[in-house]
């Protein structure tokens, strides 16, 4: 099913200089872009954006962590994207994620994850919708994709 994610590079991995080699992994799997945006995310969008967490203990540390510095907010589409990213990103807790994924491969600790990607249709939507404006969604076709999409 084509469908499209949220994700979201976060402070850790601009600052590190890692948005080309994640960038690169999202491409060659050959997910099509849609929309992108640099940003610090201001505390009441990232407070609505974690939502789902205020009130838990690590809540605080994950606002001041996630608008600390620019993130680079972005949608993508591929065929059944949402769980596909979860995959190529790798577990919650990078010690605990597979080497091959991005944070498997390139991240130590919860706090310091470096992506985001949406968990379900429903998550993906809300927050799709939270970051961008439909003019900024790009509907585009490339002529690779047959080669990509039987
Ligand atoms: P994910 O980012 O894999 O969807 P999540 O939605 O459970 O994970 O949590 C959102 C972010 O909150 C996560 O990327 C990092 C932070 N976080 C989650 N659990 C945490 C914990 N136990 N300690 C510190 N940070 C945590
Ligand atoms: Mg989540």
């Amino acid at each position: 099913m084509m469908e499209r994610t949220f994700l979201m590079l976060k402070p850790d991995a601009i600052q590190r200089g890692l948005m080309s080699e994640i960038l690169g992994r999202i491409e060659a799997k050959g997910y099509k872009p849609v929309a992108m945006k640099f940003m610090r995310l201001p505390k009441e969008l990232a407070e609505r954006h974690y939502g789902e967490h205020k009130g838990k203990p690590f809540f605080p540390g994950l606002i001041e962590y996630i608008t600390s510095g620019p993130s680079l907010v972005m949608v993508w589409e591929g065929e059944n994207i949402i769980s596909g990213m979860r995959v190529l990103m790798g577990k919650t807790n990078p010690s605990e994620a597979s080497p091959g994924t991005i944070r498997g491969d390139l991240a130590q600790q919860t706090g310091r994850n470096l992506i985001h990607g949406s968990d379900s249709p429903e998550s993906a939507k809300r927050e799709i919708e939270l970051f961008f404006n439909d003019y900024e969604l790009q509907t585009w076709d490339r002529s690779v994709q047959p080669w990509m999409i039987e």
